[in-house]
């Protein structure tokens, strides 16, 4: 018996700062239709799915509170977790979570086709900057308006299989798709917002693609599992973000991308079973890797190059 999992990205286009999480959801909920219509068990949204990207500007408290969600669901959110059950479609949004004691986490949950809540996880790589930097053309203020996940990376059993979570920048570190890989992940769910301009480095900026897919490629067939990254693209509050969102084997091949930089659905059906092919061969983690050597990647590196200076623009 196959073990295929009809998985969906669903991209979104620009969420502007003055729509209303009930127009947001509106929006989330066309595209779980949609997918439902196309056959998905699993309909994968992008990072703070429900606002703007709101770390690209200086806020005063009152003004960022209003950006996180205190209850999930809560009163707005409440209708995507009865379409889930009543399509019978499970789904993973990203979004701001404040927590009752006041703790700021970015956020993602993954909900199972019942509308059931299966997990939750909190960004562990936190991109940015902890204070405004007034050269910026906007700022990347995640690492002042969040605080870092405390847990690990973790597997969870649902659709099927075996199922994980991370956030945008967590993308590009090869160790969140290894962790997730040792727990037996089968299917990653990556959301993200990536603006094209890079500020510290905008030679980078023609790159965004590339680096986009290259990271995500590179994580599944390394480590054997499907990757689904799923992108709030377009032109958000003056800023270009990359879109590019798309759904890869663990071979690395891509069998689905977005071709628009809107609100867009695709959907490939993945078997989970392709992940054996790789890990009970070339990527047979217990009879090929060499734990024993690899004490350095989690210890603090000995000789650290100092940073180069950010690359004003004028
Ligand atoms: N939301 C993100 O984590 N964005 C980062 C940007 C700042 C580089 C990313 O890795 O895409």
């Amino acid at each position: 018996m196959t073990r295929v999992v009809n998985v969906a990205a669903a991209q979104l286009g620009p969420i502007s700062r003055d729509e209303t999480r009930t127009d947001v959801v509106a929006r989330l909920l066309a595209l779980l239709h949609a997918a439902a219509q196309r056959g998905a068990e699993l309909v994968v949204f992008p990072e703070l799915a429900l606002t703007t990207f709101f770390p690209r500007w200086e806020l005063a408290d009152d003004e960022l509170v209003a950006f996180f969600e205190r209850e999930m669901p809560g009163p707005e959110t409440k209708p995507l977790f009865d379409a889930a059950a009543m399509l019978g479609v499970g789904f993973h949004l990203g979004y701001a979570e404040l927590t009752p004691d006041g703790h700021r986490y970015n956020t993602a949950i993954l909900v199972e086709r019942d509308g059931s809540v299966v997990a939750k996880y909190r960004k562990i790589h936190l991109p940015g900057h902890e204070e405004p930097e007034p050269w910026r053309p906007f700022q990347h203020l995640e690492r002042a308006y969040f605080e870092p996940g405390p847990d690990a990376f973790a597997a969870h059993d649902a659709f099927g299989g075996r199922v994980g979570m991370a956030i945008c920048n967590d993308r590009r570190w090869s160790e969140t798709y290894r962790l997730l890989g040792l727990e037996g992940v089968e299917l990653v769910c990556i959301g993200y917002n990536t603006p094209i301009h890079y500020p510290p480095d905008p030679d980078q900026d023609r790159l965004a693609g590339f680096h986009n897919h290259l990271v995500m490629a590179s994580g599944a067939y390394q480590n054997g599992m499907w990757v689904a990254g799923v992108a709030k693209g377009g032109l958000e509050e003056g800023v270009e973000m990359l879109a590019e969102s798309q759904i890869i084997a663990p071979s690395g091949e891509v069998v689905a991308r977005c071709t628009t930089a809107g609100d867009e659905v695709i959907v490939a059906a993945c078997d989970l079973d392709l992940c054996t092919h790789y890990r009970g061969t070339l990527f047979n983690f217990d009879r090929y890797r060499r734990p024993e050597l690899y004490g350095p990647i989690s210890e603090r590196p000995r000789v650290q190059a100092k940073p180069p200076a950010p690359r004003r623009e004028h």
